[in-house]
């Protein structure tokens, strides 16, 4: 490409080639100016945010020198690149990070406190980029970071929503959802006005005879939108690397209105035409592990998997080389099921478009797909109705319609005469209407099916995707286990802990390879660095107090032990679980004479979480929660035994400060329901200890770091089906202590007992599905057993020491390794 450029146009190109800032005073210039012509302030009216955005612009620059170095790096490299499609980023802010991976905070916060403002605040001016409903979403942002931290040639694929998830707000103790506008500023990403993609919806299929006697379909789109990029710079720790996050942005394609209808004085619906092309990147569907089907949803994925796929064919293009190639250039994750239509719509370029044979077509998709898993959860299975799919996308139901006879005829052939297969393993259920199982056609267009956590792949291997290991074999199915990224959760997060960890190591280089954290286990019981680490525990936990005081007038006392459950709200997560446990807690408090009290471990339960606005089961466990605080807070009885905190609009900053903070939290699933859970590894690895049901990633958490630093308690996932099934033919009492907790709610101690009547309900007729009387036991005497456990601080400062020393399994780099060994095959590019 080079020698395609004059030499003398090259040389002044470089002479006045941006340059990055590389210490303090260079970076306060670039404040400065960015204050000064960006943002056309001045320092007579500069406030924190002014400053924050220039700090912010200044930090953008020198990443994107990085990500214009990065981009021409791997083009020049031209090896397989890996496309992670994902409908959820949940990235948080930006700026901590930034100069954190970029390794500038210490001289940047000094040339901001210079300046005359605190790093810290202007930190907190940014607003949570919250492009997600929870793990799922996080997860992807931390797989960013890895991707980028360990130098694979990785782009992201997501939607740009003007709305992230809403705002909670606790009023009366309901909560209320507040639309989250996030991009009134927002330094960080870049519009792309040259890059668009035409994207249609409805129409119809037109089908012709080639004069070869071939037939072609052709799809004539009723409605066109037209898809925008912005791209988002993704700093890698310790490298130059810069990825590519690009998020989609929907907009008219006539231009701003019909000009037609314009002219012709049809103001009002040409307005309405452009409405209607930007709802599609809107909003982002609340809703976590659970399907509702929408039409709106079904065109935000084909919106998004249409614009990137285009993308990702251009570029592949440039190369000129053959369409079989294809595998060998592209791999693409399918995050879920979300962007599944990724492989009809491939089929459709390859097919209507390219003009190749089904089976040439069909040979490139499956080695291109891999599809990971996320759920067993039948109500978060994605189902779309055929109607609704045929009026949308006539084409790619038929392409979906081929798919899934040329699959059933080969399943024939291997299993003939087995007609519950067919009908068992067919993309379409028959039901009425008929509806297309995503799931499945995201198995059989894949090369690779994975899993979150141990268990969950065998789970899925053996429940929900157990004819497929049977027709397709047991090597497709594969687990990869989550990871968290420990530049933002332990790093950034943490900063203290990080640099206690740095000064018994030597060096930061646990930050990139995390299994060197086992050099601390031989600390484990030095008593000053016990003090050392139970002393930063302490200020995190005094700062989580002041946050608590400060937002809901809460008392709370950083001495007691802090139990923490903060994820979304869910009735298979069980915070009615841990609410019930607060009020037997509460009940036997209020039984103990004072000496008996005064023996008692202080507790300070915290829930956080949002609940899906039309989950009015979640809305009532969130309204126990703030009842029964607003009772024990106010108790002159109780003091300090014991205190409720609700913490309102849980998000990825407050995890930040919320994670550090815990003695205790909690991850109470009814076993076999959550796929993995991150937010347990998080906790572990700043020093708190966890009480856990065997599920998820809470069983290798267990021996990583040994059963005597968990508390585990409740049945088993392969029990659990039969104790559904006593529930059902009413074989099961209620635990007693369960019952006294619903005598009490009954009885009105939280308010009026109708409005937690569900609750109630769902324990007792409702056939208590998720197991909160069977498991509540062994709940209540494992939560004893912790409080025994803390009054022993030297052994608690043991166990949390010797427990981040084995997590060096749970960081997001060795998951995406393994993606990048097993299931993508792809190399890092080194940029220099
Ligand atoms: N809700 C799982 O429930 C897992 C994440 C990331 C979830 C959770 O256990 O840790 O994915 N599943 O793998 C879905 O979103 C469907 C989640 O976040």
């Amino acid at each position: 490409i080079e020698s395609s450029i004059p030499l003398a146009l090259r040389d002044l190109w470089k002479k006045f080639a941006a340059t990055e800032f590389s210490k303090k005073e260079e970076f306060q210039r670039e404040v400065v100016r960015h204050v000064e012509t960006t943002l056309a302030r001045s320092l007579y009216n500069c406030d924190e945010l002014a400053a924050y955005s220039g700090a912010a612009l200044a930090m953008r620059d020198k990443l994107i020198i990085d990500w214009n170095k990065t981009q021409q790096a791997h083009t020049l490299a031209d090896q397989k690149r890996v496309y992670y499609l994902s409908l959820e980023f949940l990235m948080g802010r930006t700026l901590d990070n930034a100069l954190l991976n970029r390794n500038v905070k210490e001289y940047a916060a000094e040339g901001i406190s210079e300046l005359g403002f605190r790093m810290e605040d202007l930190i907190d001016q940014e607003h949570d980029a919250a492009l997600g409903n929870g793990g799922l979403g996080r997860l992807a942002a931390c797989f960013l970071d890895s991707l980028a931290s360990l130098s694979y040639p990785a782009w992201g694929y997501g939607l740009r929503y003007r709305y992230g998830i809403f705002k909670q707000e606790i009023i009366d103790g309901y909560q209320v959802e507040v639309p989250d506008y996030w991009l009134d500023f927002n330094p960080w990403e870049f519009p792309r006005h040259d890059i668009t993609v035409d994207i249609m919806f409805y129409g119809y299929v037109r089908r012709y005879t080639e004069d070869d006697g071939s037939t072609v379909n052709i799809w004539e789109g009723g409605e066109v939108v037209q898809a925008l990029a912005y791209d988002v710079p993704i700093p890698g720790y310790g490298t130059s690397t810069t990825n590519n996050l690009r998020l989609w942005s929907s907009k008219p394609s006539t231009g701003e209105f019909d000009f037609q209808k314009f002219n012709s004085g049809d103001y009002e619906s040409s307005v309405r035409d452009q409405q209607r092309a930007e709802t599609i990147s809107a909003v982002l569907y609340p809703n976590d592990n659970i399907d509702v089907g929408k039409e709106l949803r079904l065109k935000q994925q084909y919106f998004w998997v249409a614009a990137s796929l285009y993308d990702i064919v251009r570029r592949f293009k440039k190369s000129h080389r053959a369409w079989t190639e294809f595998p060998h250039q592209v791999a693409i994750q399918l995050n879920d099921t979300h962007p599944t239509l990724a492989i009809v719509e491939l089929m459709r370029i390859l097919v209507d478009k390219e003009h190749l044979d089904w089976d040439t077509a069909w040979n490139i998709v499956t080695e291109t797909f891999g599809y990971t898993n996320h759920t067993v959860l039948p109500e978060a299975l994605e189902k779309w109705s055929v109607p609704l799919f045929q009026n949308l996308l006539p084409r790619h139901l038929q392409i979906i319609y081929d798919i899934n006879l040329f699959f059933l005829q080969s399943v024939e052939r291997r299993f003939p005469k087995d007609r519950e297969l067919l009908s068992r393993v067919s993309i379409i259920e028959e039901s009425n209407p008929q509806v297309i199982r995503m799931a499945y056609l995201a198995i059989i267009g894949s090369k690779k099916v994975n899993g979150v956590a141990e268990l969950h792949s065998d789970l899925i291997k053996t429940t929900i995707f157990k004819d497929f290991v049977n027709i397709f074999g047991p090597d497709k199915f594969t687990n990869v286990t989550n990871g968290v990224t420990p530049r933002r959760w332990l790093h950034q997060a943490n900063p203290q802990l990080s640099a206690l960890i740095k000064e018994k190591l030597g060096s930061y280089d646990f930050l990139k390879d995390l299994s060197l954290l086992g050099g601390l286990e031989k600390f484990a019981d030095d008593k000053n660095f016990q003090k050392e680490w139970m002393d930063i525990k302490f200020r995190n936990k005094q700062r989580l107090a002041k946050y608590i005081k400060d937002t809901t007038s809460i008392s709370v006392n950083p001495s007691a032990l802090f139990d923490i459950q903060v994820k979304r709200i869910h009735e298979y997560k069980r915070q009615q679980m841990n609410i019930f446990g607060v009020i037997s807690r509460y009940l036997s408090l209020k039984a103990m004479t004072k000496e008996e009290r005064a023996k008692q471990v202080p507790r300070v339960s915290i829930f956080g979480g949002k609940a899906a606005p039309g989950y009015w089961m979640a809305k009532t466990i969130i309204r126990l929660i703030t009842a029964v605080s607003e009772v024990v807070n106010n108790d002159a009885d109780i003091g300090d035994l014991l205190k409720v905190v609700f913490i309102e609009d849980y998000n990825v900053s407050k995890a930040e400060f919320l994670c550090p903070a815990s003695d205790l939290s909690e991850h109470i699933s009814t076993a076999g329901t959550e796929a993995s859970g991150t937010s347990n590894m998080k906790f572990v690895l700043n020093g708190g200890l966890i009480i856990g049901t065997c599920d998820g990633a809470n069983i290798e958490i267990t021996r990583e770091i040994g059963e005597e630093r968990i508390f585990l308690f409740g049945n088993l996932a392969e029990d659990v089906e039969d104790l559904r099934h006593a529930h059902r033919y009413g074989k099961t009492p209620m635990d007693p202590a369960l019952k006294e907790v619903c005598d009490e709610i009954q009885k009105g101690t939280f308010g009026e007992p109708g409005v937690f009547a569900g609750l109630i309900h769902a324990l007792t007729e409702g056939g208590d599905y998720y197991l909160v009387s069977d498991d509540f036991a062994s709940y209540l005497s494992t939560h004893k057993l912790v409080d025994e456990a803390f009054k022993d601080t030297a052994a608690w400062a043991h166990n949390t020491i010797v427990a981040v020393s084995r997590m060096g399994f749970f960081t997001s780099d060795r998951a995406i390794n393994e993606y990048a060994d097993e299931i993508w095959n792809i190399d890092p590019v080194k940029v220099d």
